[in-house]
């Protein structure tokens, strides 16, 4: 827009709330994958963290037994807060102690209770992990159409950053998928009230089918299902993320040049690729050997050379108290470059498996904030890794 025709459209300086400029010098936003050089990242914070009320796509990834489960909701102890927060803001520190730029998402208070036409839940989430709600596609960013309805509204944590961004980097891009409605009928809502009940077996075999409660008729997906190798997007179809979720992403990606492929893993509770398969660098991925590829989609990485490694056992029987993930976050890693990866420090066998593999591993403390939405990866969004957009699968 020409400021000769809107001489009054400049933009201002700075937000009246805090302060801060809207235009940083120098900021870049790009990003292909999960191995390259990384320059600027997004780590979460515990703040005003709440444990919503179960609503119809949560009730399936809590597990069994959990007082998530029912009925206790309510804003995470203060302690729990601080300690998570002395957690995520020591990793913060590393990475800038490496020159990485960090930034941290606005603290919103999700203490009132959330309404839609389409629905009632007792609070928000929280704005921990931003993986989940944050996918950044080369030049651009997008907020997913999450399909829990405590985060129907966690993308507003994000919008000054997006701000920002799109104002310092003129070759940003920023986003937002299609808001889902979430209603009643965005579920299978006899699945929701029969899954207490369901037997490992059973919800496996469910699982198997590709049954989940969320059915078709929202455009769903977390951007945490979305695993980006340059030319190639590989999405997990599961609790998360449904079909029409998939087409979506397709359709968008595939008119930009990407190719977009549906992976699925032999898992109960398939939520977010990255404690399932996980690339390390060019040609090595880190599978979960407890989460089986399905049959022939080992084949484009083995075809093009690309080794499948399974991960070491966890060090931990059981997640920490009121978490919503499993011990696997140990593989749930954030890799610096191609040899240098950042592991939960008490997962000594996993950092002993990728000494291995030749990478420097930096030991981090976070399993104290595991609660608040998982491990390392998905505990950072990411906002510029150096490199461009490889085929790694010609
Ligand atoms: N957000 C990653 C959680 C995956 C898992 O619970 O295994």
């Amino acid at each position: 827009i020409s400021n000769d025709l809107y001489p009054n459209a400049s933009l201002p300086l700075e937000r009246k709330d805090s302060g801060v400029p809207y235009v940083r010098q120098g900021l870049h936003v790009e990003s292909y994958n999960d191995f390259d050089p990384l320059r600027h990242v997004i780590v979460g914070i515990a703040d005003n963290q709440h444990i919503p009320e179960a609503c119809p796509a949560s009730n399936e990834k809590i597990p069994a037994g959990s007082p998530m489960r029912g009925g206790k909701a309510g804003r995470r102890t203060q302690e729990s807060i601080e300690r998570a927060n002395e957690c995520l803001n020591g990793f913060a520190k590393i990475l800038e102690d490496r020159n990485i730029i960090v930034d941290r998402p606005g603290a919103v208070d999700w203490h009132e209770r959330i309404t839609t036409p389409d629905f009632s839940i007792s609070s928000g989430f929280g704005v921990m992990p931003p993986r989940d709600c944050l996918l950044t596609m080369g030049k651009s960013m997008l907020m997913a159409p999450m399909s829990f309805r405590s985060r129907y509204f966690e993308y507003l944590a994000y919008v000054d950053l997006m701000r920002e961004y799109f104002e310092s980097d003129p070759n940003c891009m920023i986003e937002q998928a299609p808001r889902p409605r979430l209603s009643d009928d965005s579920f299978r809502m006899d699945y929701v009230a029969a899954y207490e009940y369901l037997s490992d077996a059973e919800t496996m075999e469910r699982s198997l089918r590709k049954e989940y409660s969320t059915k078709e008729t929202d455009i769903l997906f977390d951007a945490a299902d979305v695993m980006r190798l340059g030319k190639d997007i590989f999405v997990q179809h599961g609790l998360t993320t449904n079909l029409a979720g998939i087409r979506w992403i397709k359709r968008k990606y595939e008119s930009q040049g990407y190719r977009v492929h549906t992976l699925s893993f032999e898992d109960n509770h398939p939520i977010h690729i990255d404690a399932t398969f996980c690339p390390l660098r060019p040609g090595l991925m880190l599978l979960n050997p407890n989460r089986p590829l399905f049959k022939g989609q080992r084949e484009i990485f083995e075809k093009n050379d690309w080794e499948i490694v399974e991960a070491v056992s966890p060090a931990w029987d059981n997640p920490p108290p009121l978490c919503y993930s499993s011990t696997w976050l140990s593989m749930n890693t954030l890799i610096l470059d191609h040899k240098t990866v950042c592991v939960e420090a008490s997962e000594t066998a996993q950092m002993e498996q990728f000494d291995k593999l030749g990478f420097d591993v930096v030991p981090v403390d976070l399993r104290d904030a595991y609660a608040f939405g998982g491990g390392l990866h998905c505990a950072t969004a990411d906002v510029w890794r150096e490199g461009t957009c490889e085929d790694y699968f010609p």
